[in-house]
């Protein structure tokens, strides 16, 4: 099979490592000292492609939440940011919001009747009722917002770091972090997120690779490249060489719990994805 993915192959290196410390330095290569456990190796897998849906092009998709039927979407850029509620098979947008112009909107996630949505560089995280996205309460965070989600206890949000923190879904007050690892190694730019089942899943920028996370550890339990490539399963393809030319990064992951399935989009493109993911045989 050619190499068909929607960008330049990328090569291992193009992945954004924090350099790394002797702490982080579990090589092989490197005398392990007793009791120090070789790091496991991430499960690889591909995405099986299910199902597709209409997704507004002009879209630029920083948060993805699913349930029952209907899909919410967080949407970025100055002057462009929304939440919005959206018909999931038409990508008819029922309700949409915009953010004063100061705000570049991230990630969002549902907690019980509100939304949580965060913000680039603004510092500050807006509290909406689910019903209207009415801002019920802003409250002011450190540091920058990327992704978010909640995994039904704690909201996990992402800063681009190689870090995940832990917040309180009610007060938004910082909890904790762990810091994330692949092979051993930390792994940054870690943005939209999703919590499923106790993992955390997260799109890494400007990749075409989602993480699967363990929270406890950080550990990488599994890496899914959503780029065909040699090897890729039929059903593997998700944008067209045509429709990838106009679309931006991967960027969206929502997890479907009446379907089993994940929701997987991207910065401006033109369809939402059902899909599986699968182990990859290349
Ligand atoms: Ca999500």
């Amino acid at each position: 099979m050619y190499w068909l993915r929607r960008q330049p192959p990328r090569e291992p290196e193009a992945v954004v490592w924090d350099a790394p410390s002797d702490d982080d330095d579990l090589s092989p290569r490197r005398p392990r000292e007793e009791g120090r456990a070789a790091p496991t190796r991430a499960e690889r897998l591909t995405v099986r492609v299910l199902e597709r849906h209409p997704h507004d092009p002009t879209a630029f998709t920083q948060g993805l939440e699913y349930r029952d039927g209907v899909l919410y979407e967080g949407t970025g850029l100055n002057g462009r940011s929304t939440v919005r509620r959206v018909t999931l098979a038409t990508g008819e947008v029922e309700q949409s919001v915009s953010l004063p112009r100061q705000h570049f909107g991230e990630g969002i996630a549902l907690v019980g009747d509100h939304l949580w949505q965060i913000t680039w560089q603004s510092e500050v995280a807006f509290y909406r009722r689910v019903s209207d996205f009415e801002v019920e309460r802003e409250v002011e965070y450190e540091g920058e917002g990327w992704g978010l989600c909640h995994d039904g206890e704690r909201l996990v949000m992402s800063d681009g770091s190689s870090r995940l923190f832990f917040r309180d879904p009610s007060t938004f007050a910082l909890e904790g972090d762990v810091r994330v690892t692949l092979d051993g190694r930390p792994l940054d730019q870690l943005n939209e997120l999703e919590c499923v089942d106790g993992l955390v899943y997260a799109n890494v920028w400007q990749t075409d690779s989602i993480a699967r996370i363990d929270p406890a550890t950080g550990v990488v339990t599994g890496w899914i490249d959503t780029a065909l490539h040699e090897g890729s399963p039929e059903g593997a393809r998700m944008l067209s060489p045509e429709d990838a030319e106009r679309a931006d990064v991967l960027n969206g992951i929502a997890w479907m719990p009446d379907r089993r399935r994940f929701l997987v989009g991207g910065k401006e493109w033109p369809w939402l994805f059902e899909v599986e993911f699968v182990p990859d045989p290349g």
